[in-house]
């Protein structure tokens, strides 16, 4: 019989909040957790070699720490993910002014992005499969983006575990648009290890040049001969030194978009060695955000105490804001009246 199933609670928070807590368990006794604030995930619990089940994302101690949440840990992002330069953009003509929060740039949609609004939930099962909807509703103008945005974001788990995430949008006006997850992966689980003996793969050639700002230059980088070439797969370590500019300006690490090539069917794949666990990650986006945690603010507090530098490791699958200034960068405005319609898929295995 199927053990597939879906647990609810509720967890207080501070201002007398409220907020449901979803668990979607499969057949094989994997899970993945999260809250309806921000669509937030705060626990995938997956079995290593043998058979130990831990958690193989960052989540906070304490669930108040996700009302500020500066590093975006779990949460669904939008409506663009990433870095707008100077805060602006123009379409047709019209200039757009958003609320910069960092600097003077936008970062993952602004502070009142979608990583923090209240998500309205409908679990659902199947033979196959468990499930929620998670549907939201951005007004005109939010945050200074034009147009209505209904978003549908569907978080799916199958028994063969498989996690699923679909993100489905429209607007009644022509806006930017793009929907990602900023979830930390650490296969070594309950964060015991940071990543450097974590082995990545990495279908791409290509990746963005950064300035200091971490903005886009409009400039791609071939990775050939350099730390970022994971074309075949090797350790994380490699990429964690100060060796080139580009390293330097991300703080010892990644934090860089890079564009598929789509020579093969997995995207990306995270292997760690000592316990077993792999992830293969498949999407229709054209690109991803690798980011490896270079840096946490002050006082954060996970389970398992104070996170180190590389101790997650975010795959941000989506499009390029780049291309609001640049010209050979991958789109992200959505006509008025168009779907926009993604899917990113993360299956978890044993080595
Ligand atoms: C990532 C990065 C940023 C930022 C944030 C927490 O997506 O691109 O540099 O630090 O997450």
């Amino acid at each position: 019989m199927s053990r597939l199933k879906i647990q609810n609670s509720e967890v207080q928070v501070k201002g007398n909040q409220t907020w449901n807590v979803y668990r979607l368990v499969n057949d094989q006794g994997m899970y993945v957790e999260f809250i309806n604030y921000g669509g937030i995930i705060t626990d995938i619990s997956v079995p290593d070699r043998n058979g130990n089940k831990e958690n193989v994302v960052l989540a906070f101690k304490n669930h108040n720490d996700y009302l500020d949440n500066p590093i975006y840990f779990g949460a669904l992002i939008g409506r663009v993910a990433g870095r707008i330069k100077q805060s602006s953009f123009e379409i047709n003509g019209q200039n757009y002014q958003l609320d910069p929060n960092e600097g003077d740039n936008h970062l993952h949609g602004g502070k009142n992005g979608f990583h923090s609004r209240i998500w309205e939930v409908s679990p659902y099962e199947t033979e196959e499969e468990v499930g929620a909807k998670l549907s939201m509703v951005s007004p005109d103008g939010d945050g200074g983006y034009p147009g209505q945005v209904k978003v549908e974001v569907t978080y799916t788990l199958t028994n063969d575990n498989k996690f699923i995430i679909s993100y489905e949008a429209s607007s009644d006006k022509t806006t930017p648009l793009t929907l990602t997850n900023h979830t930390y992966f650490n296969l070594s689980g309950n964060n015991k290890r940071t990543l450097e003996d974590q082995e990545l793969c990495l279908d791409s050639s290509k990746m963005v040049e950064l300035d200091k700002e971490l903005i886009p230059t409009g400039k791609w980088l071939d990775v050939t001969d350099s730390p970022f070439d994971f074309r075949d797969k090797k350790k994380l370590e490699s990429v964690f030194t100060y060796e080139t500019p580009q390293q330097k300006i991300a703080n010892g690490g990644m934090d860089h978009f890079f564009k598929f090539d789509k020579h093969r069917e997995v995207d990306v794949y995270l292997e760690d060695p000592k316990s077993g666990r792999t992830l293969s990650i498949e999407t229709d986006q054209p690109g991803i955000v690798i980011y490896t945690s270079n840096s946490f603010p002050e006082g954060i507090e996970l389970a398992e105490g104070k996170p180190k530098k590389h101790a997650g490791l975010c795959f941000e699958t989506q499009s390029s804001p780049a291309s609001l200034h640049e010209v050979g960068f991958p789109n992200i405005i959505l006509d008025k009246e168009q779907s926009y319609s993604k899917r990113t898929i993360f299956t978890f295995g044993i080595q």
